[in-house]
């Protein structure tokens, strides 16, 4: 794919706004080195002329000028000259102290010597661009930036190094041989096409369960993403919001022995041994006549629809209600984990037939902390990601990607059945050709750049 772009010197602050030990300054582009050269005075005298002359991947000590001459601050200047630098163009890197106002500062006395402040997410467009990674991998550069736990870093990581895009390229090149292979015995004789090396029946059902495995990945990949959402559920005052702050480790909702304390839905990441999960804590259900807890009891039994894992909880001291089995005949059994909360009490009737519906509860005591990594296991059983190889398999962590393979996955299936059923060979190439296209729209082969502007946006300034 060729898309024009000019190759304008562009700078940005690329750590984070606010106070730190260091900030850095990246300024790309063919006149990188001319420009920081232009405000730069190494170990504090002018020397112009001094970047340009050094070696590529070098660090110099000095100070930054503004255009009036004053010393903004004390640097250390990075030089790397392209192709070896993130975005295959010329690069300087100032270090200079953190904080606000030193690298504002920086960055203006460069953007005052001809460089044009950076687009969001316009460094690792360039990288793109300039043909140093694709699109799938620029993706996980922002997955990588935003990832929450240690596992999803890796996930994302994996996705960097290209996990993806080579899983992607492989199945694409095989439907690219057979579509080559077709259109030739559309235009030539039998006889003068050289055979296919596999059985074309063959490779288009492989194709398609390539595809469809990657698809497979995605709802793992999700969660590896968004974290797992664990829905709290119960009627009022079971200790749900008690539960909630037991797992954060802080007392973050509101807990009080009144019930229908908690009237709107709650959310908090927290990380479960390297599974990133969002606990949702929601209002008791039960019938009631108060407009604000009602509105809350609709948005709970909402919740419900977009939980991974429901967290049934139940009051070990008290027994069953009939307001149990109201919220429990609205449970999907698979996903649901009964758990009876206030073991630190006296049992109180049993829970009979809801055991034999959702398993034996896991005992807690969201007060007094104990049974919490019990909880946790039954968790992650219930998840089964854990199981993932998350340096090694390369898992579908993002929507587009997804909406692309599931396109693709269609279109094979409607080639090979169009093959299956002898249809002519150039109606199978329409639908291969559709494959193709969808597949390379991961890796921006063939997305196009409404796409890709779409995805860069979403970066933020000086990545
Ligand atoms: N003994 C004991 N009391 C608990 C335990 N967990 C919660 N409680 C008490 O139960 C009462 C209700 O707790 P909450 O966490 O507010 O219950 P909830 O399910 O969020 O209630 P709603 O928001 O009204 O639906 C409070 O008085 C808690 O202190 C527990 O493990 N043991
Ligand atoms: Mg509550």
């Amino acid at each position: 794919m060729k898309i024009r772009f000019d190759h304008d010197t562009i700078a940005a602050i690329s750590t984070p706004l606010g106070e730190g030990g260091l900030a850095v300054i990246r300024v790309s582009g063919d006149d990188a080195v001319a420009v920081v050269d232009r405000v730069f005075a190494p170990g504090g005298k002018v020397k112009p002329g001094f970047l340009g002359s050094v070696a590529s991947h070098t660090v110099h000590y000095g100070y930054i000028h503004n255009r009036q001459g004053e010393r903004v601050d004390e640097v250390l200047v990075t030089v790397m000259l392209a192709p070896r630098t993130f975005t295959r163009e010329d690069t300087v890197e100032i270090s200079c102290h953190g904080g606000i106002v030193s690298a504002q500062r920086v960055l203006e006395a460069v953007l005052g010597a001809g460089a044009r402040l950076a687009e969001p997410g316009e460094f690792t467009k360039r990288a793109f661009l300039n043909g140093r990674i694709d699109l799938a991998q620029a993706e996980a550069v922002i997955d990588l930036i935003r990832a929450k736990t240690e596992a999803s870093q890796a996930v994302a990581l994996t996705n960097l190094r290209g996990g993806l895009s080579e899983r992607v390229r492989r199945i694409r090149e095989a439907i690219v041989e057979v579509l080559t292979y077709l259109e030739a015995s559309i235009d030539f004789p039998e006889d003068e096409i050289p055979p296919l090396e596999q059985d074309l029946d063959q490779l288009l059902t492989w194709a398609r369960s390539e595809v469809a495995a990657l698809i497979e990945t995605a709802r793992t990949g999700r969660i590896y993403r968004e974290g797992l959402a664990t829905v709290i559920l119960g009627r009022p005052n079971v200790g749900k919001s008690s539960l909630l702050n037991a797992l954060l480790g802080e007392e973050r909702a509101i807990v009080t022995q009144i019930p229908g304390t908690t009237r709107d839905i709650l959310e908090e990441q927290i990380n479960l041994r390297g599974l990133p999960l969002r606990i949702i804590d929601t209002a008791g259900i039960r019938a009631t006549t108060d407009e604000v807890e009602r509105i809350g009891v609709t948005r709970s039994i909402e919740a419900i629809e977009r939980a991974d894992i429901i967290l049934f909880l139940v009051d070990y001291s008290s027994g069953l209600t009939p307001e149990d089995w109201e919220v429990a005949a609205t449970l999907p059994v698979g996903r649901t984990i009964l758990v009876a909360n206030k073991a630190d009490l006296p049992s109180g009737s049993g829970f009979g037939d809801l055991v034999e519906r959702f398993g034996e509860p896991v005992l807690i005591s969201a007060k007094e902390h104990t049974g919490l990594d019990e909880l946790k296991d039954r968790i992650l059983e219930k998840a089964s990601v854990i199981k993932v190889d998350r340096t090694e398999t390369v898992l579908v962590t993002n929507l587009r990607h997804l909406e692309a393979l599931r396109q693709a996955c269609e279109s094979l299936e409607n080639a090979h059945q169009a093959f299956v059923g002898g249809m002519p060979a150039d109606l199978i190439t329409i639908d291969l050709h559709a494959a193709v296209a969808y597949l390379g729209e991961i890796t921006g082969d063939t997305a196009s750049a409404d796409v890709i502007d779409r995805i860069f946006a979403n970066f933020c300034i000086g990545k």
